[in-house]
């Protein structure tokens, strides 16, 4: 794409918006890129940029500098109603975000992964089995790695993996992955999307560009998801932990199966995975359909499912400490992950939660833990509410700690051996770190110490 002098705007100086930025300067054209923040704190990154020509606008600038642009491609952490993003509409002037430049850009076929829970596991493992089969493969997105940079090396013959989120679908246009999957549906973003309706239908924009030519696995478990069959425009290919499907990716006698265009293919024995939980067998089926339609051959999959460990940040253990095992679940940001990370243990859990609140329903949450007799120990902004919500759901021990530290301490003093400490949020991190790896790895290095 040939983007010479084009103006062009980015939103949001993060890690999106200065792969954009860069992405875009690279390709000739004529890039601001406006953040929120303050001059003052600029990073040695964006001077850089500014070297290299980018021309910057920070802090509450005068958004008359909107007027000449020719596109606006912006971040995901700003949300729709944004004063830039509304003024860019009225203008007239195109709006993508920066999996649409990604897209645009990427000439290889792209596998894209949603769902509010799983989205990082999957796309781990699938990026793991895409490199069976293509000499270069980019994983990217929401997982960390902006796509928009990751996927410019590419050539037809590779294959870009993306995990992509709600927020990334919001300014979409021509986006149409040839494989897309949606793992799940449970509320989350209601602070940004208000509804499970509006948050469904921004998930839905994963598939409404592809044609027949494409692919969409859908969890048959989840009725909300198989609900969306109907507004799919790809081949709509079900996966399925619970039922053996007569077409589609599913579990017969421990063995994960694809049956395809009458063909069955037995991809790998259950018994030999190691990552825990249900959940993550439902990841194992997502990542094996969607890479079967990348053209990735069923008999080179056992041996990668086998190796893989899982993902850091998602249930990781860390260490034993006095005969407890700490993990890691910082990347729970909501309940349903929480509960899934509670599900995966069999002993007696000690819970740290809480973070910034994304005001999500914590019923269930705090009825399992109820049932299963958890000590929870809350932290962070929504500390007040979990606790109201765990007190009024039966849980019996509850405490707080005044930060991570203080947290891990607790831990330390109330685990007896045999138990197991879990640090599973249900909540963002942006009241007390800039995101959950922060978070994941401050708890770690927290856990090292003990
Ligand atoms: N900003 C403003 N005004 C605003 C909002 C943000 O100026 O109203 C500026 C901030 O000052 C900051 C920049 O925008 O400088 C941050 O942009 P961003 O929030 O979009 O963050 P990025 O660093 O670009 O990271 C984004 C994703 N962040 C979000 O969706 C919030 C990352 O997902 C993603 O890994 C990264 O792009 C690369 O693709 C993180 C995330 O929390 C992991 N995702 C959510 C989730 O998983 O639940 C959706």
């Amino acid at each position: 794409m040939d983007m010479t002098g084009n103006k062009t705007c980015v939103l949001g100086a993060g890690r999106s918006g200065i792969a954009a930025a860069q992405v875009m300067r690279g390709l000739g054209a004529d890039v601001t890129l406006w953040d929120g923040k303050k001059p003052e704190t600029l990073s040695e990154e964006l001077i850089a940029l500014s070297k290299e020509g980018v021309h910057l606008e920070l802090g509450d600038a005068a958004s008359d500098f909107l007027a000449k642009m020719k596109l606006v491609v912006t971040s995901p952490g700003i949300a729709q109603e944004h004063p830039l993003l509304q003024q860019a509409v009225l203008l007239g002037i195109p709006v993508w975000s920066e999996v649409e430049l990604a897209y645009r850009l990427c000439r290889a076929p792209m596998v894209a992964i949603t769902g509010t829970n799983g989205k990082t596991t999957t796309t781990t493992l699938l990026g793991e089995l895409a490199k069976t089969t293509f000499a270069k493969v980019a994983v990217g997105g929401n997982i960390g790695d902006p796509l928009s940079l990751q996927v410019t090396p590419l050539t037809e013959n590779d294959l870009a993996v993306a995990e992509i989120s709600s927020f990334q679908l919001e300014w979409v246009d021509k986006f149409a992955p040839h494989v897309a999957a949606i793992l799940n549906i449970t509320p989350d973003h209601m602070d940004r999307h208000k509804t499970l309706e509006g948050y469904t239908a921004m998930k839905e924009r994963i598939f409404l560009g592809q044609s027949q030519d494409d692919y969409v696995l859908l969890n048959h478990d989840d009725s909300g998801v198989r609900a969306l069959a109907p507004h799919c425009k790809g081949r709509v290919v079900y996966f399925s932990r619970l039922t053996t499907l007569d077409e589609g990716v599913f579990v017969a006698k421990g063995q994960v199966c694809i049956r395809w265009q009458g063909q069955q293919h037995a991809v790998f024995n259950l018994s030999e995975l190691q990552i825990k939980g249900d959940h993550n067998v439902e990841n194992v089926l997502a990542a094996c359909g969607t890479a079967f339609f990348a053209g990735i051959a069923p008999d080179k999959m056992a041996a990668v499912l086998a190796n893989f460990r899982g993902v850091e940040h998602r249930i990781e253990w860390v260490r034993a400490v006095d005969g407890v095992d700490y993990y890691n679940d910082s990347k729970a940001t909501n309940p349903e992950s929480t509960i899934k990370a509670i599900e995966a243990f069999e002993e007696k859990l000690l819970l740290i939660a809480g973070g910034y609140d994304k005001h999500t329903d914590l019923t269930p949450m705090m009825k399992l833990l109820a049932q299963r007799n958890a000590l929870l120990i809350l932290i962070g902004a929504a500390a007040d509410r979990f606790a109201d919500a765990a007190a009024q759901n039966g849980v019996v021990t509850i405490r707080r700690a005044v930060d991570m530290a203080a947290a891990v301490a607790l831990a330390k003093e109330s685990a007896e051996k045999g138990q197991v400490v879990l640090l599973s949020p249900a909540c963002a991190s942006y009241d007390m770190y800039s995101g959950y790896e922060e978070r994941g790895r401050h708890y770690k290095s927290l856990v090292e110490a003990l």
